[in-house]
């Protein structure tokens, strides 16, 4: 166990269900700090660079075209295990399969409208935090 930072992304359908606030207040009850956070509107280069490991999979035109119709939140979360407990609070990628409790099984539509993003490991995190935040912007 240890002190982590992990890159959250409130997804547009999150914004459009207005539960920005509900998930801030499951990351603090979870024990996460937002340490960063703001809202922008990706344009398409910038989600598919977000998304470049998925960019041979089906399903990435698709998901780039929902992640950039609307604004996101991008916020950097902090705490014990952050990465694992931010996957933890957020549920699997398909809210169907997704625990009772967790924000993908209350609010997401389907497996690709699923209102939040987590990084996935220590790399990723570290990749993900520094494509949307600088140094000064993140409040440890
Ligand atoms: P994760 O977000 O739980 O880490 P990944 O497998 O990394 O899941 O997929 C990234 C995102 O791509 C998902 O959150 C979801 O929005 C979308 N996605 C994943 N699998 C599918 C699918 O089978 N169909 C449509 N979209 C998908
Ligand atoms: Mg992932």
């Amino acid at each position: 166990m240890s002190i982590e930072q992990t890159l959250s992304i409130i997804k547009p359908d999150g914004i459009e269900k207005n539960v920005i606030g509900e998930c801030f207040q499951r990351f603090e009850k979870g024990g996460l700090k937002i340490v960063a956070t703001k809202m922008i509107h990706m344009d398409r280069a910038k989600a598919e660079g977000f998304y470049a490991v998925h960019k041979e999979r089906p399903f990435f035109n698709s998901l780039v075209e929902f992640m950039t119709r609307g604004p996101v939140v991008v916020s950097v979360l902090e705490g014990e295990n952050a990465i694992a407990k931010n996957r933890e609070i957020m549920g699997a990628t398909d809210p169907a399969k997704a625990d009772a409790g967790t924000i993908r099984k209350d609010f997401a539509s389907n497996i690709e409208e699923n209102t939040v993003h987590g990084s996935d490991g220590p790399e990723t995190a570290k990749f993900e935090i520094s494509y949307f935040f600088e140094k000064n912007e993140i409040f440890s």
